[in-house]
């Protein structure tokens, strides 16, 4: 099959290399071909023992597709803008998904699997909202040789998919409520620029969708969520968000308010949506004729007894996992929180210079076998190839939250030396109650990694109440929260008047939940009209 992507200017094959989709496997220092295998292997092997080349706070784009290069988390692909997810960040992701699976299966959530493809005439039922991302849509317009008589879309999200069965499944009030669920890749053909799990052309996800037959359920639901996302990140990935409402502006249009979590970059000064909660109202019932017959109206004896159903989606998707990277690691590269590492501890052999090693190594399968017996996640690295020092170094690059060391000493002494990948603190601990204490440490860890990204969140938060300080504040990176008068047109120029030559202008990132009082006569930063409320504003991805 070939794939096309329509774009403004009309539809483009993409079946040959071009350009746009040649690549080149980027290294620390020199990019090599994908068919140059031997000088490829070698590059790859200088790689990873030189390790990360840049520093974060030097040039944070780069370090960060190195970090999740080097940690193991993706390789690139020869297609613009796609990536291998290779084994830890899958298992990340399945972390994530078994732990927002138990939570929605509480609340009635069920699981399906709809198609990937969307015929034309549903996907185009929604003009409204498809019509700002239609150059986004990718077609199938071919098989084999043949043309296909009706050009198939890959779905961007699954509204258009899965709205009209729930116009045919959807009869009476007792099909409500309906709440699925589906684990699923989506495609976007963006054109700006790809950057590793934050921005890719394709990409893995949940979506939810659900219907019910009061406004009041709906609400409640969208903000029950949102806990969920929020949870998610602020204790499986140690990154502090904000729960919050996005603008006019930035809501999904095809609804009627969005939820949201956002986390902040201080690295880079930028907002990342991490997560969105939709309130789509009866819009989508409307179009796609979502009613259900309404005992209610039935005892009122109104004239129609069918009512529109009140909608919701909401999605989380592989993004969290470049937030999770951006946030937590450092210049020696990942840093995992506990909770969801792929590896939680790594046992590691130091032989010495006569003493059998053997002795050693079944020392440290030892301990990794009775740690797995409890539950942690444990590797032991008998690899005879490579001196500890080096592993040492490739398991901090892998973000590894703990290292045990065990040499011809610590037999001795029946203890363990551990070391701490967040901040390097070394302990001996005895062999008789390692379970207790490794497990007190991931805690440990796991909390000091919220505390500190949270405490540097809070650093780059600043409230401005004028124009000036604002852009004082934009220009030194900051999340900005400030009073605002709630007028679509004036984000739009704020937007306007913040562009750059290399850059988008910045926008609400989002109105918070928990709002700091504000006193009547406080004016908008930007326009000087009566505050409606305080919205966090900056620049984003
Ligand atoms: C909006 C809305 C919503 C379910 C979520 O955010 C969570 C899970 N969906 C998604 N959206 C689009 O509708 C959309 C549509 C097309 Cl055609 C597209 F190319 C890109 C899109 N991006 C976002």
């Amino acid at each position: 099959m070939a794939m096309s992507v329509q774009s403004t200017e009309g539809k483009r094959a993409l079946g040959s290399t071009s350009d746009e989709n040649s690549v080149v496997l980027k290294s620390s220092s020199t990019p090599v071909r994908v068919n140059g295998q031997s000088s490829l292997q070698k590059e790859i092997k200088k790689e990873t023992r030189l390790g990360i080349s840049t520093k974060k706070d030097e040039d944070f784009g780069k370090w960060y597709s190195e970090v999740c290069r080097c940690g193991d988390m993706l390789d690139y692909y020869d297609i613009k803008g796609c990536y291998i997810l290779k084994p830890p960040a899958v298992k990340v992701w399945g972390i994530l998904r078994a732990f927002f699976d138990a939570e929605i299966e509480k609340m009635g959530v069920e699981e399906y699997y709809f198609p990937l493809f969307v015929s034309p005439s549903c996907l185009e039922k929604e003009k409204d909202h498809i019509k700002g991302f239609s150059p986004e849509v990718a077609w199938v317009t071919r098989a084999g040789e043949s043309e296909l008589s009706i050009p198939i879309a890959v779905r961007p999200t699954s509204e258009t998919v899965i709205y009209p069965y729930f116009s045919k499944w959807i009869r009476g009030h007792r099909d409500l409520p309906l709440k699925i669920n589906q684990w699923v890749n989506v495609v976007r053909w963006e054109f700006s620029d790809p950057i590793p799990f934050i921005r890719s052309r394709e990409f893995l996800w949940q979506e939810g969708h659900t219907a019910f037959a009061t406004k009041t359920e709906a609400d409640k639901e969208v903000f029950d969520i949102l806990q969920i996302y929020s949870d998610i990140y602020e204790k499986l990935l140690a990154v502090p968000v904000i729960k919050g409402i996005k603008s006019e502006n930035e809501k999904f249009a095809g609804g009627l308010y969005t939820a949201t979590v956002e986390a902040f970059i201080p690295s880079s000064g930028r907002g990342i949506q991490a997560a969105t909660s939709h309130s789509l109202g009866q819009n989508f019932a409307e179009i796609f004729g979502i009613s259900f017959e309404n005992k209610e109206r039935k005892l009122e004896k109104k004239e129609t007894k069918r009512s529109l159903v009140w909608q919701n989606s909401w999605g989380i998707s592989t993004r969290s996992i470049g937030v999770m990277v951006m946030t937590h690691g450092d210049d020696k590269g990942l840093v995992f929180p506990p909770l969801v590492a792929p590896v939680q501890v790594v046992v590691i052999p130091v032989p010495f210079n006569g003493f059998d090693v053997n002795i050693i190594y079944e020392a440290c399968e030892a301990v990794k076998s009775t740690l797995l017996a409890a539950g942690i996640r444990a590797k032991s690295d008998n690899r005879d190839t490579y001196a500890c020092g080096w592993k040492y170094a490739d398991w901090e690059q892998k973000g590894v939250p703990l290292r045990i060391e065990i040499g011809p000493r610590d037999l001795a002494k029946n203890q363990v030396r551990i070391v701490r990948r967040d901040n390097g603190a070394k302990a001996d601990l005895p062999r008789g109650d390692l379970i207790e204490q490794v497990k007190d440490m991931l805690g440990k860890i796991q909390q000091s990694l919220f505390d500190a990204a949270k405490r540097g969140k809070d650093a780059c938060t600043q409230k401005v109440e004028n124009w000036d300080d604002f852009m004082e504040a934009l220009s030194q990176k900051k999340l900005i929260l400030a009073p605002w008068c709630d007028e679509v047109e004036v984000e739009k120029l704020v937007k306007e008047r913040t562009k750059t030559e290399t850059g988008a202008g910045a926008k609400t990132l989002c109105t918070p939940l928990e709002q700091p009082d504000l006193n009547e006569d406080t004016l908008c930063f930007a326009s000087g009209k009566p505050a409606k409320k305080w919205s966090y504003w900056g620049r984003s991805y």
